[in-house]
């Protein structure tokens, strides 16, 4: 029985050192209820009194034995796994990360916005409305003659008789006009419409912010003032306004309007053609007509609109000399702003 008992001892350790070993397999093969080490002890009986103890110490100085090589050798196998685990998930915090892209505002929305932010900024609020447009809004309300240029074909994307794609944003404040009663402090930032071949400085689609202030008692300083602390903000502190006769149907008087050369200072440079000033803006008093188409007695209440627009801003601030490169999404320009 003692050789047995040394037997069932090296077999297990041997099988234990192996390179492969079912550790729970062993453990229920040799000291399992119905093991090999069982199986001994169950013999016990045949033994006589003086041999029993001695075996008896020895099966469990055996089974301990093994016992203690089994928990070693299932202990070594968890930390192989844990470094084996450690070695593929490696993770260098140190590494350089992967640069994301990121993208920012278009050059025009930039400007449109920051534009915005000064207008909200004198207390305006932003109106939009329809780029589909009736010729009522876009053209009659505004004063604009039945033979107007404007109103050419050649001038504007007609998509019925009456229904065109708007050549201003000016239809949005008659909109406004109509449905509020002063006072209006409104602008009118969007995209409109006019049948011009691309070139480098007409495009079919361009962006105008135009602005529209009624109250009693609105003058020609109100306006003044509007556009000297927007242009101040916009090209620099020490810009000055200058105003020149014009004509649009929809106000009276109108002017143009144009700021100091924010590269010269008004001196005459490339960027200003040697003229000191930039033109920028259209501008005057709402013809009392206009109110009227609005339901705004002009015998009350007198207003001031101007309009501008973006990509011209956009260029002029910039030295963009081409309108196109602002549609064609190409990176190499986008980049640069
Ligand atoms: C301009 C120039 C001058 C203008 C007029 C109006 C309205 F609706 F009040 F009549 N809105 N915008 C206006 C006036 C626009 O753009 C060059």
């Amino acid at each position: 029985m003692k050789e047995k008992l040394q037997q069932i001892k090296e077999a297990a350790l041997s099988e234990l050192r192996a390179a492969e070993c079912d550790t729970e397999a062993l453990r229920v093969r040799y000291l399992g209820k119905k093991g090999e080490l069982t199986a001994v002890l169950r013999g016990m009986g045949a033994l006589t009194p003086e041999e029993r103890p001695v075996v008896g110490q020895m099966a469990n100085e055996v089974r301990a034995e093994i016992e203690a090589a089994l928990t070693a050798r299932v202990a070594e196998e968890k930390e192989r796994a844990l470094n084996d685990q450690l070695v593929r998930e490696k993770l260098d915090v140190t590494m350089p990360g992967n640069a994301t892209r990121m993208g920012h505002q278009h050059p025009l929305t930039r400007a449109q916005r920051e534009m915005e932010e000064i207008f909200i900024g004198m207390g305006f609020e932003i109106a939009e409305g329809p780029e589909v447009e009736y010729d009522y809004y876009n053209f009659k309300a505004l004063n604009i003659p039945e033979n107007h240029p404007a109103r050419d074909t050649q001038d504007t994307f007609y998509i019925t008789d009456n229904v065109l794609l708007r050549s201003q944003t000016s239809p949005v404040q008659v909109r406004v006009m109509e449905k509020q009663s002063p006072p209006i402090r409104v602008i009118s930032p969007g995209r409109v419409y006019r049948s011009d071949a691309l070139d480098a400085t007409h495009s079919p689609l361009f962006h105008q912010m135009e602005g529209l202030v009624v109250d009693k008692g609105i003058t020609m300083s109100d306006l003044k003032g509007t556009l000297e602390t927007f242009a101040k903000k916009m090209f620099g502190e020490e810009t000055k306004i200058r105003f020149r006769p014009h004509h649009f149907p929809f106000t009276e008087p109108s002017a143009e309007v144009d700021v100091s050369c924010f590269v010269c200072g008004g001196k005459g440079c490339r960027v200003c053609k040697g003229e000191g000033w930039i033109e920028i803006l259209g501008a005057g008093m709402v013809h009392p007509f206009v109110l009227e188409n609005c339901g705004i007695d002009p015998e009350v209440y007198s207003g001031f609109a101007f309009g501008m627009g973006l990509e011209r801003v956009t260029m002029t601030r910039y030295g963009i000399d081409d309108i196109r490169l602002f549609y064609e999404n190409d990176e190499r320009f986008l980049k640069q702003f």
